[in-house]
């Protein structure tokens, strides 16, 4: 098969799981053309059969913001032309599904299109008027909906009116990226006391809920002495900062930024932490499974479906902080626990979210789409 995929092409959940599905689909002797406006974070070295294409926006004065659902479109259908793609596969609905839309009009027919929604494409800013007509046309237009989890599928049927069928694919997770030897490294450094570790990461958003991440850790870290890594990078990591120095935290808490590989740092911690408000299902907190690290969160949108209570991980409200802490605290009380926690962390991801199972499913559909 000869596969499109667009995606975000910066570090986040779409781009990762966008990235890693075109790559394993690769491995597996298709070929595959990345269609982004920059290299996509994870591709790195391009491997066999697989070829990026760069979008490229001519920058005329008249311009304010530029075009660039419209330049991706004539690339899509340019690279489609040229190359004899069968399938373009594009990940977040806004604006890439319209664009696929336009290059198979462009085209006059051609490529069969999925969308695969990740989750503030629907929930946040896909529920906007100003997108809203837009996304749900470039959703009905597709020949396949993928949601990365029931809850986002039903937030689609509900927030956009849409009734087509979205078909449930998770995201999933390679647990060979979880390095011990280099987890181990970054623990000493974090926490050269050998006191508890937890972690966070995310793209800082206001969903995330960074404040909640802090106040659970001084919850936890004033009954007992503990350092927290917080890994990635967005707009409320300033107000993160002032809370830690203001809090009298500063000294056991470390603003990393964006680290790669990403499980190097997960993997050194006990406990991940991710108090979303909003989460159509937590790629982070599976990587922090998939490294064998229970995971606490909220259970806003499709966590629950990736965090299983007592199964590696608990969920609680959204904001109930003190709960939450309450949990850790446990875990770090209790050696035997945790070591369980973390054996069925590891085990639940590699159960249920492994690559060769889902990338089946992505394949499946391929061939469907295709008569193959
Ligand atoms: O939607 C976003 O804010 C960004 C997006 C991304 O590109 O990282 O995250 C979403 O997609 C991920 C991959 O499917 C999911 O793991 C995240 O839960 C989801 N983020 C939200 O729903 C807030």
């Amino acid at each position: 098969m000869r596969i499109g995929v667009t995606c975000y092409p910066t570090v986040g959940g779409s781009g990762t799981v966008a990235t890693e599905l075109g790559l394993e689909i690769a491995r597996r002797g298709h070929e595959v053309h990345f269609i982004c406006y920059a290299l996509p974070y994870r591709l790195g070295r391009v491997p066999p059969g697989v070829t990026f294409h760069e979008v490229t926006i001519p920058n005329y004065p008249l311009f304010s913001y530029p075009p660039y659902s419209l330049a991706l479109a004539s690339q899509m259908a340019d690279a489609v032309r040229t190359h004899g793609i069968e399938l373009l596969h594009v990940h977040y609905a806004i604006p890439h599904a319209i664009s696929a839309y336009l290059a198979r009009e462009i085209l006059g027919g051609g490529p069969k299109l999925i969308v695969t929604l990740h989750g503030t494409d629907i929930t946040v800013v896909g529920a906007d008027p100003s997108f809203l007509p837009i996304v749900r046309l470039g959703i009905e237009r597709a020949d396949a909906v993928t949601a990365v989890s029931r809850s986002l599928a039903q937030e689609t049927h509900e927030l956009l009116g849409i009734t087509r069928e979205v078909e449930v694919i998770p995201n999933f997770v390679d647990p060979a990226r979880c390095d011990a030897d280099f987890a181990a490294a970054h623990r000493r450094r974090l926490s050269p006391d050998g006191a508890p570790l937890l972690v966070h990461a995310s793209n800082f958003r206001p969903v995330k809920r960074i404040l909640d991440v802090l106040e659970i850790f001084r919850r936890v870290n004033e009954r007992l002495p503990a350092h927290l890594a917080m890994v990635g990078d967005g707009p409320e990591r300033p107000v993160a900062e002032r809370f830690v120095r203001d809090a009298g935290i500063a000294h056991r808490v470390e603003f990393l930024g964006n680290v790669s590989p990403v499980e190097g740092v997960m993997g050194a911690g006990d406990v991940f932490l991710l108090p979303s408000s909003e989460e159509s299902f937590g790629l982070a907190a599976l990587e922090a499974m998939a490294c064998g690290v229970p995971v606490v969160a909220s259970d806003a949108g499709g966590i629950p479906e990736v965090v299983e209570n007592g199964n590696g991980g608990y969920t609680f409200p959204v904001g109930d902080t003190a709960a939450m802490a309450a949990c850790v605290l446990g875990l770090l009380a209790d050696p035997d626990e945790l070591a369980r926690q973390r054996a069925l962390a590891r085990a639940h991801a590699a159960a249920n979210f492994s690559t060769a199972k889902v990338v089946d499913r992505y394949e499946a559909l391929y061939r469907r789409l295709l008569g193959c």
